[in-house]
């Protein structure tokens, strides 16, 4: 649940029905400085996004929502957020409904290979200070999933056979999410790397990884701090900064 515990992720949630995206208010409120920890939450969105613009399906029966932070980080070391909500949203569902999730990189949670949520970070910096934070979280929840996205996602309440309770899963993500987030702030950074690492299944995997317009398969060594992923490409350790892995 969440408490005055909290120390600072939602002790404040704002509620709305239909939203443009709750990332977009949130950037709006971050630039007017509300309250660190502030929770946008969209009952649906219209133009929900995921990265690189690409189109966020975003329902009614979700959970979709974004966070305002405003860490004293490098804006290099901004993943460290995307990695503390990755675990967050894991450990919620785990306690919600005792179902393991696994976190993919960058920013996916999938329960048997299929994405039940995503994570879309977005900063606002100048050169070396980080103004703001917002991480936007989807879940789908008890929303149904489209045809053209069956092969990929996967819902709760389709995975459990029953309706899920939204809010205490809400709650438990924020109260996970504090904890990870009070880590962040103390510097805890290789603490946040080995809960992300627990939480992922493609440790010692072997993954093609698409960034731009080039592909590379090798074996899955690890993160970084900078939450880069760690390759080893026939024998070679390569890092890699952004894109989308597939597991072979
Ligand atoms: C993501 O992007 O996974 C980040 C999604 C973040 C959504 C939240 S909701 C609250 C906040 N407000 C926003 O506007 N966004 C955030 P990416 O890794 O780029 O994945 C996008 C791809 O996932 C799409 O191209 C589809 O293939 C697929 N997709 C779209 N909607 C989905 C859904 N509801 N469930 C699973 N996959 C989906």
């Amino acid at each position: 649940m969440v408490t005055s515990e909290n120390t600072v992720i939602g002790k404040k949630v704002l509620r709305y029905g239909a939203v443009v995206s709750t990332n977009m208010l949130a950037k709006k409120m971050a630039q007017d400085k509300v309250e660190e920890g502030t929770v946008i939450l969209g009952e649906s969105q219209t133009v929900g996004r995921g990265r690189k613009n690409r189109e966020w399906y975003s329902p009614p029966g979700g959970l979709w929502f974004s966070i305002i932070l405003y860490p004293e980080l490098d804006p290099k070391n901004s993943m460290l957020a995307t990695m503390c909500a990755s675990v967050a949203v894991v450990e919620g569902i785990k306690r919600v409904t005792d179902i393991s999730a696994d976190v993919k990189w960058p920013n996916d949670v999938l329960i048997d290979g299929k994405k039940v949520a995503g994570i879309l970070t977005e900063i606002h910096a100048v050169p070396g200070e980080l103004k703001y934070v917002v991480v936007g979280i989807g879940i789908n929840v008890n929303n149904d999933i489209p045809t053209e996205l069956r092969e990929t996602a996967v819902s709760m309440k389709d995975e459990m056979c029953a309706e899920i309770h939204r809010d205490e899963l809400l709650d438990e993500i924020l109260e996970s999410m504090d904890d990870k987030y009070a880590l962040l702030k103390k510097g805890c950074w290789d603490d946040i790397r080995e809960l992300w690492l627990a939480s992922c299944n493609i440790m010692g995997g072997k993954v093609r990884v698409h960034e731009h317009d080039s592909t590379r398969s090798g074996l899955v060594k690890g993160i970084d701090d900078l939450g880069h992923l760690i390759l080893d490409i026939d024998g070679e350790t390569v890092t890699v900064a952004s894109g989308d892995i597939e597991l072979l």
